[in-house]
């Protein structure tokens, strides 16, 4: 019901819009339409007033509810349900319960904040009220359980993109799940997959982006390695730029389905490609840690499942499958 007073609004921009035509157009009192204009004014609407004109939408708040991510939204499958919350522990925890209660393809879970948002191999992502993007889009791809690691490799893609086509600044992509700028981090994506023997049930793609934080908004401990598309863009452009979440959604979202498309569509040789042209990890000098052991060496390139070809000192060259790849002169390898 709400969405339909926005709607209508949003069709009348910049005008008033009687009480009388709203009650009349959603079937309900004008009792119940201002209970609604209440609600939408708690949420950061600004609505104005006038009791000969009705009401008026004069700022629409930076918000990730469904009406604002749905409206525009240029996809055929990701997007299409929206679950936003303000508050939530995770948006990926929440993601697995709903997708093993059988939501669609491409539901998306979006939140404000997360009390205990997770990174890989146990650690924690942080976030800031109202700042970033945490979603986690529910997949059902048609590939194997062994290849489901080419879905992050082209989220990073798509998230790249996206980044792109907002603020025209091509990111780096360290491998595999890291989208940098400045050599900062400012989107990490976690993805986590339910699966038989053969077959994947479904795959839960988190992503975590940095939008509108200052740098004194991170926790100290992040401080020296994180960043935001506002930070870089401040020290770009030397003003400060308030960007919409929920446009920078769409985008990810189209970019993704297009990813998507090819993944489910046998191309993911493209998707590979594409992620090789944004790496910031191959050529370069790189540490790892390959069976409890350390070493340095060239990383060369990326295998089809998504393994990490690195030609190590001791002139062995090993394939990296998850775990820590730290990139010379990339978030803390010096
Ligand atoms: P990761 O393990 O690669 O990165 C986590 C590490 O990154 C942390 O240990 C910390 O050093 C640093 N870090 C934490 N928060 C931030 C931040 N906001 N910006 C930059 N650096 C940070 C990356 O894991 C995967 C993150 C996925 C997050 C999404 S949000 C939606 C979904 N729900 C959920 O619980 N996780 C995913």
């Amino acid at each position: 019901m709400k969405e339909k007073v926005l709607e209508a609004f949003k069709q009348n921009e910049g005008d008033f819009v009687s009480g009388e035509s709203l009650s009349r157009l959603l079937d309900v009192s004008r009792t119940a339409i201002w209970k609604y204009i209440r609600e939408l004014r708690n949420e950061g609407y600004e609505i104005d007033a006038s009791s000969k004109k009705g009401y008026k939408l004069v700022n629409t708040p930076d918000i990730l509810n469904s009406f604002e991510i749905g409206r525009g939204l240029n996809t055929k499958v990701l997007g299409r349900r929206v679950e936003y919350f303000n508050t939530i522990d995770s948006t990926n925890n929440y993601a697995k319960v709903i997708a093993a209660e059988g939501c669609e393809d491409g539901t998306i879970i979006v939140a404000d904040c997360q009390t205990a948002g997770k990174g890989r191999l146990g650690r924690k992502w942080s976030s800031i009220p109202k700042t970033g993007i945490c979603m986690s889009v529910v997949l059902k791809p048609e590939i194997g359980p062994e290849d489901v690691q080419i879905i992050t490799l082209g989220a990073a893609v798509a998230v790249s993109k996206a980044i792109k086509a907002i603020i025209d600044i091509e990111p780096g992509i360290k491998w595999p799940n890291d989208i940098v700028l400045n050599g900062k981090k400012v989107c990490g994506i976690l993805t986590e997959m339910n699966c038989e023997m053969e077959r994947v049930n479904f795959v839960v793609l988190g992503i975590g982006l940095n939008v509108n934080q200052d740098l004194e908004d991170f926790p100290e401990e992040i401080r020296e390695k994180a960043t935001s598309l506002r930070v870089y863009s401040d020290n770009a452009a030397s003003h400060t730029i308030n960007l919409r979440r929920s446009e920078i959604v769409q985008r990810m979202l189209f970019e993704l389905e297009e990813v998507y498309g090819k993944i489910n569509s046998g191309r993911a040789g493209d998707v590979l490609t594409e992620w090789k042209a944004m790496s910031v990890t191959i050529g370069r000098e790189v540490a790892i840690t390959f069976k409890g052991n350390d070493y340095t060496g060239i990383a060369k390139d990326i295998t089809q499942d998504g393994r990490l070809v690195v030609s190590c000192s001791d002139g062995v060259e090993r394939e990296v499958l998850s775990g820590e790849v730290s990139v010379r002169g990339i978030l803390g390898y010096v």
